[in-house]
């Protein structure tokens, strides 16, 4: 297949590189994470979205390589941004493939330890389908990682067929509500807020995503939601663009 062939040399070549989306505190009123998200900057059509790669990579496999470079990546930028003062927390995604390697959290400690970057300023995010089936080799994973320090999010929940009952006694410390839950408000009210309970009774940290406009930023922030993502704030945008939004330059609601 050729996108396939011209992946890996996108990979070799560096151009598959993080965009950043900021995570905004409503409490704080400051850009307290960012979730790093896939690009390839391709260099005859541009740049190219998850949507066109990332389903491919899944199937291929390519997808351990994709996530170990935007990790790199994002945890040398949080280093980066940290020593210019900025103190902010990264995300990045990580696909059930990648939990399934024995070396997983391994190699995760060593881009750590590579940049000197705290654990504690490092999330991983993993999506509910994971609460699905039992598969040790995962849990043992997100066991270590956990040991290390570093943050679990379960990401686009309420989308999946969460195992709930798992998911209580799964060591999670973030619950990301899915963009089409928030953007179902005010018609499904009753349903975010039930989530947003369960969430509180979980003592998870709760991010809204999706968030689109200032009557969901307000709904969510009086309904207890801690972080804010959307394009209300901003998109995912390249690392120099994001200094600005971290700066608490104009342009941040
Ligand atoms: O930015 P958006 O189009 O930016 O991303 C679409 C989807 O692609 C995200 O919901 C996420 O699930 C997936 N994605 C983006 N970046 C990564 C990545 O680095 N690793 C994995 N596994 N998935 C990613
Ligand atoms: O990892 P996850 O599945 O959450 O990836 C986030 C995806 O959602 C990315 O593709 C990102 O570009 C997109 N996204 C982020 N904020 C918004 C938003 O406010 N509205 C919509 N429609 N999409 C968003
Ligand atoms: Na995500
Ligand atoms: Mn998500």
């Amino acid at each position: 297949l050729e996108l396939l062939a011209d992946l890996r040399e996108a990979l070799r070549a560096g151009h598959i590189l993080p965009y950043y989306q900021p995570r905004y505190s409503p409490c704080t009123r400051r850009v307290v994470a960012v979730e790093a998200l896939a690009r390839w900057m391709h260099p005859e059509r541009g740049l190219i979205l998850p949507s066109e790669f990332i389903p491919l990579s899944e199937k291929s496999g390519l997808i351990n390589q994709i996530g170990l470079t935007i990790l790199e990546q994002a945890v040398r930028q949080r280093c980066e941004w940290q020593r210019q003062g900025m103190d902010v927390s990264v995300s990045v995604n990580v696909s059930l493939r990648q939990l399934c390697e024995a070396d997983f959290a391994a190699t995760v400690q060593r881009i750590l330890e590579a940049d000197g970057c705290d654990p504690r300023r490092l999330e991983l995010e993993v999506t509910e389908t994971l609460l699905l089936e039992e598969n040790p080799a995962v849990a043992r994973n997100l066991e270590k990682v956990r040991l290390l320090g570093i943050r679990i999010a379960i990401d686009d929940f309420g989308t999946g067929y969460s195992n709930l009952a798992r998911l209580n006694e799964m060591a999670v410390d973030c619950i990301k509500i899915d963009r089409s839950l928030i953007q179902g408000l005010p018609r499904n009210e009753e349903i975010v807020r039930l989530v947003i309970a369960m969430c509180n009774f979980m003592q998870v940290t709760i991010v809204a995503e999706g968030i689109e406009t200032l009557a969901m930023a307000e709904w969510a922030h009086r309904h207890g939601c801690h972080e804010l993502q959307g394009y209300f704030y901003s998109c995912p945008v390249e690392a120099g663009q994001m200094e600005g939004l971290l700066r608490g330059e104009p342009g941040l609601a």
